[in-house]
């Protein structure tokens, strides 16, 4: 009988001009705001974010989200002014360090000074929902783009999550991003897509959307997931009282997360932590024999997919 974890997997896809290792990237987030669910207020100032960064990258992270709007459900959205004096020092530091950077932001506005700033990918949790412009600005700067599933803003998505099934309707609402990505003259080998966990989803949604995950191949790009610290987590690993798991706490099971999303063939995983993510996946790509021993990650990198 078929193993049901790896009979439906997802195929190996690259992004142009992003590197291509034998096991899937790992994205380090660095949140500059006061108010994110994971890590928010840890960074006070510009520098604390870069540190930050620069840790990530030392502990094997293959490029940084940088972020300036907390989507944690019910937050409300910082001025366009606020977003952009968080998060341009930030990126134009750590990319005048040589960092690959992304700019998680749903801004036309932001996206268009990040990649100035000298950011290469836009991670934009509303797949161009929020701000449709941001395709025509991603598509005119030829940049890489993550279009993530999503319904609504923070303060009210959790009202609409409801689904008949989640995995068919996620992909078939991704399906209509891409294309709106595509129209707007986004180049297709600059495009990922990612389900979105926790967005105007339920635990269970999440679990179902993991358990399928391979299904999402049918949208023929390659799939970025950010699981790390979610409350989904939390509840699983909830005390003998129900009380949720805290959220620095929840490290180890998202490392067995990444281990099982590195089975099914994920683009990236997005991370609060990197080291022990990197060592996951070198130890999937090894036992799957993509890896020469001691040679996956940075040092057994396979190039630059241009
Ligand atoms: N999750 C958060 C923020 N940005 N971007 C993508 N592409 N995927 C995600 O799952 C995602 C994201 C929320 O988590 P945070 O507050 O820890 O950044």
């Amino acid at each position: 009988m078929p193993d049901r974890l790896t009979e439906h997997r997802l195929e190996r896809r690259s992004v142009r001009g992003l590197p291509v290792l034998d096991r899937p990237l790992v994205m380090g987030v660095v949140n500059v705001t006061p108010d994110s669910f994971s890590d928010g207020g840890r960074f006070r100032g510009p520098e604390d974010a870069v540190a930050h960064g620069l840790a990530l990258l030392a502990e094997g992270a293959d490029l940084l989200d940088i972020g300036g709007e907390s989507t944690r459900p019910g937050a409300t959205r910082p001025l366009v002014s606020e977003e952009l004096a968080r998060v341009i020092p930030v990126i134009t530091a750590l990319a005048e360090d040589g960092a690959l950077v992304s700019v998680d932001t749903m801004r036309a506005e932001v996206a268009d000074a990040a990649l100035d700033a000298g950011a290469t990918v836009v991670n934009d949790v509303s797949g161009g929902l929020a701000d449709p412009d941001i395709l025509r600005v991603v598509a005119d700067r030829d940049a890489a783009y993550v279009a993530m599933h999503w319904r609504a803003h923070a303060d009210t998505m959790q009202q609409r999550a409801s689904y008949a099934d989640v995995v068919t309707e996620v992909c078939e609402e991704l399906r209509r991003r891409v294309d709106a990505a595509l129209e707007a003259g986004v180049a297709p080998d600059r495009l990922v897509v990612d389900p979105g966990l926790g967005f105007a989803k339920t635990a269970d949604h999440n679990w179902e959307l993991l358990r399928r995950l391979g299904e999402l191949d049918v949208l023929g790009l390659p799939v970025l997931i950010g699981s790390s610290r979610k409350s989904f987590l939390g509840a699983l690993l909830a005390d003998d009282e129900g009380r949720p798991r805290p959220v620095l706490d929840r490290e180890d099971a998202n490392v067995a997360l990444t281990t099982l999303a590195g089975l099914l063939g994920v683009w990236a995983v997005r991370v609060h932590e990197a080291r022990a993510g990197v060592d996951a996946l070198k130890v999937v790509a090894r036992w799957q024999g993509r890896a020469e021993f001691g040679r996956s990650g940075a040092a057994g990198k396979v190039g630059e997919d241009e």
